[in-house]
């Protein structure tokens, strides 16, 4: 990982200038929000490869059961400082993007649309890249208000650096200066060469100031946050380990089990899917080694708050806030004495790696060689 500082700071949101190395340019079309995630690091680290400008998009996020029922793109900067990205490499936000840049350097009647043959292989003349085709594409282009002129396809080449030397001969930026991709330039889940791109993701300094003030008000320290993925998709998702098909990396799973498949450790069913015994096992070994004071679930359904709080017989104040962004859970676990997370879930990847950035330690369901507690031990 090149991890020399950008020498053009284009983070800042204020006038930008037109880069003749290009710009990358993708749809975070795949999953939620740690999805997105995983999928940003892979690309800024693409971007940075070809040197070309990242254009940084929204978060897709999905409010299809509360309003506005609907998609909805929040731009980088509502949860995440830009600037705080350039010291890795040149980036825009998209929305600065096609104010400033695009009108003059990418106008209507020349955007041009890159894909794998493969991809285009779905579309109805078999030459055009899907780049509109469904949710969430066609919304994401549609916010910006850009459609297509023209699918340039490719095959034979990925997004690893093996590759580079492919990349730039076949697409210099002065005959292409904008690579549009229907989704991320990157793997999922994040490879490991990528993970400590986590220590450019910065909270914006609002965002982190109510996150504070919030853990300062519910949570006396030491505090151990716990995520639970337990609702019925993750249900469904983690039912493929049982067929023994999955194999040990699973969605987010290498974080855990280690990235080499040769070497990797076994993934359990309460790895991907702890039970009650399990989770209150967890929370009550963590709870008393770090002395903690409080615990902070945040889930996606259930709390189980109730089950945990008698488990402490009142002695440490169980919370769960189950806030209206995800977000917010996701800070207050990064900032937790410790943290119990699900080793599968790339929602609790994005709290491990940020949490590994910044030194604080964490743990897994179903993981830990301390987790031989006499069940009868009480606190
Ligand atoms: O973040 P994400 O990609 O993680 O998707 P996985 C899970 C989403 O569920 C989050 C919500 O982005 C949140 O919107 N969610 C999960 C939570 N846990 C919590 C929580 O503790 N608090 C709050 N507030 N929200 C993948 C999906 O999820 O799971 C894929 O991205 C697919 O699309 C797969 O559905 C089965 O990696 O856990």
């Amino acid at each position: 990982m090149r991890e020399e500082p950008a020498d053009n700071d284009t983070g800042k949101e204020g006038d930008v200038t037109w880069d003749e190395s290009g710009y990358v340019l993708y749809c975070p079309c795949m999953g939620r929000f740690g999805n997105q995630a995983d999928h940003f690091l892979g690309s800024l680290a693409f971007a940075k490869m070809l040197n070309r400008t990242l254009v940084v998009p929204p978060w897709i996020v999905y409010r299809h059961h509360t309003p506005p029922y609907t998609n909805v793109h929040v731009p980088y900067s509502e949860f995440f400082q830009l600037e705080a990205l350039s010291a890795y490499h040149r980036v825009v936000s998209l929305e600065m993007f096609m104010e400033q840049l695009a009108p003059e350097h990418w106008p209507r009647g020349q955007r041009n649309a890159y894909c794998f043959e493969t991809a285009a292989q779905r579309s109805s003349d078999k030459k055009s890249c899907p780049m509109k085709d469904g949710n969430p594409f066609g919304p994401f282009w549609n916010y910006v208000g850009v459609e297509f002129d023209k699918s340039i396809l490719f095959s034979g080449i990925s997004f690893s650096t093996y590759h580079q030397p492919q990349w730039m001969k076949k697409f210099p930026p002065w005959e292409h200066p904008v690579l549009a991709l229907p989704g991320a330039p990157a793997q999922f889940p994040v490879i490991e060469e990528h993970v400590g791109l986590q220590r450019y993701v910065v909270w914006s300094d609002s965002f982190a100031k109510e996150g504070e003030e919030l853990i300062t008000a519910q949570l006396p320290r030491p505090y151990i946050g716990i995520h639970l993925r337990i609702g019925i998709d993750w249900k469904n998702a983690c039912k493929m380990l049982e067929s023994g098909d999955a194999g040990p990396h699973f969605m987010a799973s290498p974080q855990c089990v280690g990235y080499n498949r040769q070497t990797a450790l076994p993934l359990t069913m309460t790895m991907c899917l702890p039970d009650l015994v399990e989770i209150r096992r967890a929370a009550k070994l963590w709870a008393r080694k770090t002395s903690a004071r409080s615990v902070y679930i945040a889930t996606d359904s259930e709390s189980h708050a109730g089950e945990i709080e008698k488990l402490f017989k009142g002695k440490v104040k169980v919370v769960s806030l189950q806030p209206d962004l995800a977000q917010t859970d996701l800070y207050v676990l990064g900032r937790a004495d410790h943290f119990i997370g699900n080793c599968v879930s790339s929602f609790s990847a994005f709290v491990k790696r940020e949490r590994d950035a910044q030194g604080r330690p964490s743990s897994f369901f179903g993981m830990d060689e301390l987790g031989k507690v006499n069940p009868k031990e009480e606190l």
